[in-house]
């Protein structure tokens, strides 16, 4: 091993061959899902082997204390690419020169709460972390919202944050992806590696579609393989109702596959996508007829840092109906919090 190498905790860290260090924010950090994704971004899951990271993470305060044992933890895992930690309950301080924002922290819903109830309590949230990221992220910078309702979550934040790109904001739907490959893999007796191009249209929430119809195992389409039935039925149910399923039979919401959704979703947009085609929720450009600025999730290749929607998949009427059915949802949270979307 040369002189400045160095093998620890199973990573070389050959000094020469490190990229600059990244600044990666994450709010809700002392949280259930914030517990799961930090452990994943700093041992190199998410950016990749030689790229170490400055840890920037945002609580609110009666979660400091909480995040301050997260921080001992972390700091006593001794990651070799952590090149920093900070705690704060200041967005200002936490978005400082961010490269990359996990919008985690908002109040997860509880029993006694509809989506309506969710979006008033959550969206105020996100008027304050739009401000903070306009005023000092990195002009570059890259935001996933997992914070729900995540798609109205990150349409505030955007637009609170009129300098930066709309394309750098985006809402995770990800773990309704990975839900629908993990269906479709148990279905067939396959590792899910065997599978893809699954996604999903529309919104975080059980309108959502998972769409099959473009989906392959070892190349053969996966529409070949299944009933239109169990597709068109169970399929979407199950994976539709799946975080409810979660939290019954865990008595706490997904936190863990929710972490490592973060974290596929993140590392594709960053080092890409090979070809396949996955789900990201971003401000809609017209595409599929979805409503310009609406956060809708769509088919996506990554490249290149960029995120490019796969605009000439055919729609047939059952795909067109669920469009629909979400850009009407999508519309009725826009209108909800239309006082939060600045002039
Ligand atoms: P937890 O309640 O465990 O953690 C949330 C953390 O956020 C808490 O520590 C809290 O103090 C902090 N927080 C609250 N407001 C904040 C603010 N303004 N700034 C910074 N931190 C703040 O929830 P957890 O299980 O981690 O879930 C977090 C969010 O993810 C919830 O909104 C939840 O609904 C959402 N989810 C989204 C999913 C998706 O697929 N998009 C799936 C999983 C999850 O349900």
């Amino acid at each position: 091993m040369p002189p400045d190498s160095t093998k620890y905790n199973d990573v070389d860290v050959t000094k020469k061959s490190m990229n600059k260090s990244i600044r990666v924010a994450v709010t809700g950090a002392a949280g259930n899902i914030g517990y799961a994704l930090l452990w994943r971004i700093a041992s190199g899951d998410c950016f990749g082997a030689a790229q170490p990271v400055n840890l920037q993470l945002l609580e609110i305060p009666p979660g400091m204390q909480r995040l301050e044992g997260v921080m001992m933890e972390l700091n006593d895992s001794a990651f070799p690419l952590v090149h920093g930690i900070i705690g704060t309950d200041d967005p200002n301080i936490a978005f400082q020169d961010a490269d990359v924002i996990f919008l985690v922290g908002s109040r997860p819903r509880t029993k006694d709460m509809d989506r309506s109830d969710l979006v008033a309590a959550n969206g105020p949230i996100f008027v304050g972390q739009g401000k903070a990221i306009e005023s000092v992220a990195s002009r570059s910078v890259k935001v996933i919202t997992v914070g729900n309702p995540c798609n109205t979550n990150a349409l505030i934040a955007c637009a609170n944050a009129p300098s930066i790109p709309s394309r750098q904001f985006t809402a995770m739907t990800r773990l309704d992806q990975n839900r629908a490959v993990g269906q479709i893999a148990e279905h067939a007796g396959v590792p899910a590696s065997d599978i893809r191009d699954v996604f999903i249209w529309g919104n975080h929430a059980n309108t959502m579609y998972p769409d099959p119809r473009f989906a392959t195992i070892e190349d053969v389409p996966v529409t070949d393989l299944f009933d239109i039935e169990w597709l068109q039925g169970q399929f979407i149910e199950t994976v539709s109702a799946r975080g409810k399923a979660i939290i019954v039979a865990r008595g706490a919401s997904s936190a863990a596959s929710a972490a490592s959704a973060a974290i596929d979703h993140m590392r594709d947009w960053w080092q890409g996508t090979n070809g396949r085609i996955v789900s990201m929720a971003i401000p809609s450009e017209g595409w599929y007829g979805v409503p310009k600025g609406l956060v809708f999730s769509f088919p996506c290749r990554c490249e290149n840092g960029d995120i490019v929607v796969v605009e000439d998949l055919p729609i047939d009427a059952f795909a067109q109906s669920k469009i629909d059915e979400n850009i009407a949802v999508l519309l009725e949270e826009r209108d909800a919090v239309s006082e939060l979307l600045g002039s």
